[in-house]
């Protein structure tokens, strides 16, 4: 099995039982412009993690890694916004509402979707996650389900709300997650320390926490032996 140095020891994973998850890379988070920058967010912490997470995901691809994409937004009738979220925050323009992007975190808009550097294929699933966890109400865990997954390598933001939600909801499924820390970001920098280090404190009691430059080459490798032509033994 190929190992990723990675803490709190090496991860070890299986090509086929593997896939790349990345949450919620939507422009509106992400991009200048966006509600994260309009709520007084410095939005440039979070696009630090783009170009590794698009080296990761040319690789995964490369490698035949089953790819996954979450976004975190609700219906345009809004009737899966549950109204404790709707008036956290006490925003003036909030999730609904018409924001720099078109309607905050709803569903079709342009703000919601997924940034163009990181632009699913149509073969890549989308979750569309009205929640912090992906795997609340959503068809996450049955497609991990149907393609035999078992481990996930998860790049996103932010790191410490659905990013770490998500890696606690996998791991108290039974899933392996390495959480890539160049590759998750937060619009906190002390944030994005505590849930890393929340993640692979006690053992790795959530999972394990590695640098894109250490899976990439595990990756290729692995992806190439799996290609070379078996020789029955004589
Ligand atoms: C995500 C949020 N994606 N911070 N959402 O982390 O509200």
């Amino acid at each position: 099995m190929p190992g990723v140095p990675a803490e709190p020891y090496e991860f070890s994973f299986e090509l086929a039982h593997t896939a790349l998850l990345i949450i919620d890379m939507q422009r509106d988070f992400v991009d200048p412009g966006g509600f994260g920058e309009a709520l007084g967010n410095d939005v440039s912490l979070l696009r630090k993690a783009v170009p590794p997470t698009a080296r990761v995901l040319d690789a995964a691809r490369a490698s035949g890694l089953l790819v996954i994409h979450t976004r975190e937004g609700h219906r345009p009738d809004l009737a899966d916004l549950p109204p404790a979220k709707k008036a956290r925050g006490r925003l003036k323009t909030g999730i609904g509402d018409a924001g720099p992007m078109g309607r905050i975190l709803v569903r079709g808009e342009y703000g919601h979707d997924i940034i163009d550097e990181l632009r699913p294929r149509p073969d890549e699933p989308v979750v569309d996650k009205p929640g912090k966890g992906a795997f609340y109400a959503t068809d996450l865990e049955a497609i991990l389900h149907s393609r035999d997954i078992r481990q996930l390598v998860v790049c996103g933001v932010t790191t410490e709300v659905c990013v770490n939600t998500t890696v606690r909801e996998a791991n108290d499924r039974g899933y392996d997650c390495l959480v890539l820390a160049d590759c998750v970001g937060s619009y906190f920098p002390e944030f994005q320390r505590v849930a890393l280090e929340m993640v692979k404190a006690q053992g790795g009691i959530f999972g394990w926490v590695g640098e894109s430059a250490d899976l990439l080459p595990v990756l290729t490798h692995a992806a190439l032996r799996e290609r070379a032509p078996q020789h029955a033994p004589t």
